[in-house]
């Protein structure tokens, strides 16, 4: 059997790399292997048992057989998670770093969505980067702008990555420089300069909603535009260009990217409150210092260092709110939970090779 590692998967046909990046084919799934979907403690099943990034033993096809087969997906280093309750998306597997881009303006900075994906990431056992994009679309002079870039600027405290520039010219951020300047920050922060000089080698993914920015970063990482940007659409006509599905490529013998689909909503319905709670670097020293040893964080009772810390103001308000806004998204899941949510449909359960 010959390794290779998951390229692209659709439905149940999967689009493998072999070991130089450089043999492409498409190889389908050992029927045993497609039952193992229910694996994850929340009982919430797998949109697909194998993940993109995901190396895997294929073997050969036999007689009669068109496509080479994948027998068994090699242990993961890691692998990124997004869930609704009623499937897991995995969007990437073994990456060495996960970055999200994210727009300062247009769309507008939510901070909700870059604190779910962190939560996401360290749940995951990935390392998150941060790209704060569009910095030139700034207006010092409005108060809205200003609070973003403040925001922004927050992440700093714990995500040892995080990078802010104007893509589309790079390098041009007067604006962004004049709100620092106003607000009395005076340390360097890391350009797109500095980004493709720190990701030069290893499997990144990439990760955003759509709108802010990452195909463009893409082309700049590539040094070539592959990836269509929505302007180019716009002008050849063809709509906006979409990506579904998480996608591989390598940039150089170094180099992997893993492309995701523009994501509108990181849902979290794979974890419990529990690891939400713990996955906030505010109080990372005082979890497990809680009274009770498998304490849920959830209650008021004494001794809950999580709940002391919310109440000392451990999280600025803002992250405070996106907090709960995830942890009443959770109780919401909860109620639509009982039972009968629908199935995953047509994907690999009705379909013999
Ligand atoms: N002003 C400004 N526009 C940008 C920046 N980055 C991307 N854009 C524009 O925003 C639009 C969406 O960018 P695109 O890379 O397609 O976003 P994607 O949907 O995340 O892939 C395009 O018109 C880009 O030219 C930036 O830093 N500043
Ligand atoms: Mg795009
Ligand atoms: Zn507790």
């Amino acid at each position: 059997m010959k390794k290779y590692r998951i390229q692209e998967i659709h439905g149940n046909l999967y689009y493998i790399l072999s070991e130089d990046y450089k043999e492409r084919r498409l190889a389908v799934l050992r029927g045993k292997m497609r039952i193992k979907q229910n694996e994850h403690p929340s009982k919430i099943p797998f949109r697909n048992p194998c993940c993109v990034g995901d190396y895997v033993l294929v073997s050969e096809p036999g007689y009669g057989q068109s496509h080479p087969v994948i027998e068994e997906i090699l242990p993961r280093k890691n692998m990124l998670l997004r869930a609704s309750p009623e499937e897991i998306h995995n969007i990437g597997s073994n990456l060495d770093f996960a970055v999200l881009i994210v727009s300062l303006k247009e769309p507008d900075l939510r901070t909700g969505f870059i604190d779910r994906f962190l939560i996401a990431c360290y749940n995951g056992n990935v390392e998150p980067v941060i790209f704060f994009s569009k910095c030139d679309l700034l207006d010092p002079s409005n108060e809205d702008d200003i609070y973003f870039v403040r925001q922004s600027l927050y992440y700093l405290n714990f995500v040892p990555w995080v990078y802010w520039d104007n893509l589309t010219a790079p390098s041009q951020k007067n604006q962004f420089d004049v709100i620092l300047k106003e607000i009395g920050f005076n340390y360097h922060l890391k350009s797109l300069n500095d980004f493709l000089s720190d990701f030069r080698e290893g499997t990144i993914l990439l990760a955003g909603q759509s709108g802010t920015g990452k195909s463009t970063l893409t082309n700049l990482i590539i040094g070539k535009p592959l990836q269509k940007t929505r302007e180019t659409s716009k002008t050849t006509g063809k709509g906006k260009h979409t990506t579904t599905t998480s996608s591989l490529f390598s940039v150089n013998e170094r180099l992997i990217l893993i492309d995701t689909p523009g994501i509108k909503e990181w849902g979290l319905a794979h974890l419990t409150k529990k690891e939400i709670y713990e996955s906030y670097p505010e109080w990372k020293d005082r979890v497990g210092t809680c009274k009770f040893r498998n304490c849920e964080h959830i209650s008021n009772i004494e001794g809950c260092k999580i709940q002391e810390a919310i109440k000392e103001n451990l999280l600025p308000v803002w992250r405070k709110e996106n907090l709960e806004h995830i942890l009443q998204s959770l109780d919401y899941y909860e109620r639509i939970k009982p039972g009968d949510y629908k199935k995953p449909t047509g994907r690999f359960y009705n379909k013999p090779f």
